[in-house]
């Protein structure tokens, strides 16, 4: 979630990467790797990366132990002898570069990895059994429980796939041993890494054996631990908040993470639209890419078709787009409640297979 945002800027469409080679260059791209065999081997690759190393007592690490437990109250020895227990890990920090240029951004691809049968079964059985749950979260916060159950579906396929690696080891690995060659965010993980041990010295976990994200994100909708301390909720009354075990706290904190994101009750996420053809009146529509900018009278000025409903929208739209590989892109105009469900990870594809997993989950209990 939310640890994507460190590699965000505000104009994602512009980072958006295209492939500039021809199909009849592709194909024959194609043939040649398949002659030689390198498509057979390229999905096998791995990655080699240096062994972990512990860091035992390494004194950058020792100091923040030191401090953290003075301040809180803890006793030092013990903090640091978990501490020295973190991993530097080398896959971690190859993971948190920057994707590599050249692969094109292609929506139906992406759609396809969301919206498809196992996930939707997965999605359908999460729903029947936390029904009470969604319904609840509904009815309080205001956000429909499609949608919750599209999202905590992309996060983690209902908690089936919440991260492997020991959530100590990623954030002491990014706190202390950032990767050279992006920008430093390595203080952002360190404020992490004083979350989380705090999330774990209230909630008793044990901070050696919680596991997630190689960034550090948590459980069945993969909170980073400052976000478990701001935005999750106990929503099964049990006196705990526990998005590792608890359905329903899941449920309900990412309802709530989007309520206190600008989430409105009531207020579609997004509308249809058909852009001006006038190049410089495009350029105008994107330039505030997925924040929320113009009212229906403006984008109606500047050449937009917009929809019954749109127009009739009371509020600030944004011209979300998506590439669609080679082919023409798509575009729909988002409203604040879309650019809430952004916060939770800032990419209009992750937000939009969000809404059409919800959107499968709907017709097919209807179906039923
Ligand atoms: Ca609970």
């Amino acid at each position: 979630m939310d640890s994507q945002q460190l590699s965000k800027t505000p104009s994602l469409t512009l980072r958006l990467q295209i492939i500039t080679i021809t199909r009849a260059e592709a194909l024959l791209l194609v043939a040649a790797l398949l002659l030689s065999g390198a498509i057979e081997a390229a999905p096998r690759k791995k990655v080699k990366v240096a062994e972990p190393q512990a860091f035992g007592a390494r004194a950058d690490l020792m100091r923040f132990g030191a401090a953290l437990a003075a301040e809180q109250g803890w006793d030092v020895d013990q903090l640091q002898t978990q501490l020295a227990q973190a991993r530097s890990l080398p896959v971690v920090q190859k993971l948190i570069m920057p994707a590599p240029a050249g692969q094109a951004k292609n929506w139906a691809a992406y759609r396809a990895r969301f919206i498809e049968p196992r996930r939707l079964r997965a999605g359908l059985a999460f729903w029947e059994l936390n029904e009470g749950t969604l319904a609840r979260a509904e009815v309080i916060y205001g956000v429909p429980a499609a949608l919750i159950a599209g999202l905590i579906g992309v996060e983690t396929f209902y908690g089936q796939i919440t991260g492997g690696f020991r959530t100590l080891d990623a954030l002491a690995t990014l706190g202390f041993d950032f990767p050279a060659g992006r920008s430093d965010r390595s203080a952002y993980f360190r404020g992490e890494l004083v979350e989380f041990l705090k999330l774990c010295h209230r909630e008793g976990l044990d901070p050696l054996t919680v596991k997630g994200s190689y960034a550090g994100a948590i459980g069945w909708p993969q909170f980073m631990p400052g976000s478990w301390t701001r935005y999750a909720i106990d929503f099964d009354g049990d006196g705990h908040v526990d998005l590792i075990n608890s359905p329903a706290d899941a449920i309900g904190s990412v309802a709530n993470y989007l309520v206190q994101h600008g989430w409105q009750r009531g207020m579609p996420t997004h509308y249809s639209l058909a852009m001006p053809m006038a190049t410089s009146a495009r350029a105008q529509l994107l330039a505030p890419d997925i924040r929320p900018s113009f009212t229906a009278a403006q984008l109606q000025q500047l050449g937009a078709v917009i929809s019954e409903a749109a127009l009739e929208h009371d509020g600030l739209m944004a011209v979300v787009e998506l590439q669609n590989g080679r082919a023409a892109p798509s575009f729909s105009l988002g409203t604040t409640n879309f650019y809430a469900l952004t916060r939770y990870n800032w990419s209009s594809y992750y937000a939009f297979a969000v809404i059409e997993l919800g959107q499968g989950l709907v017709k097919l209990r209807q179906a039923r």
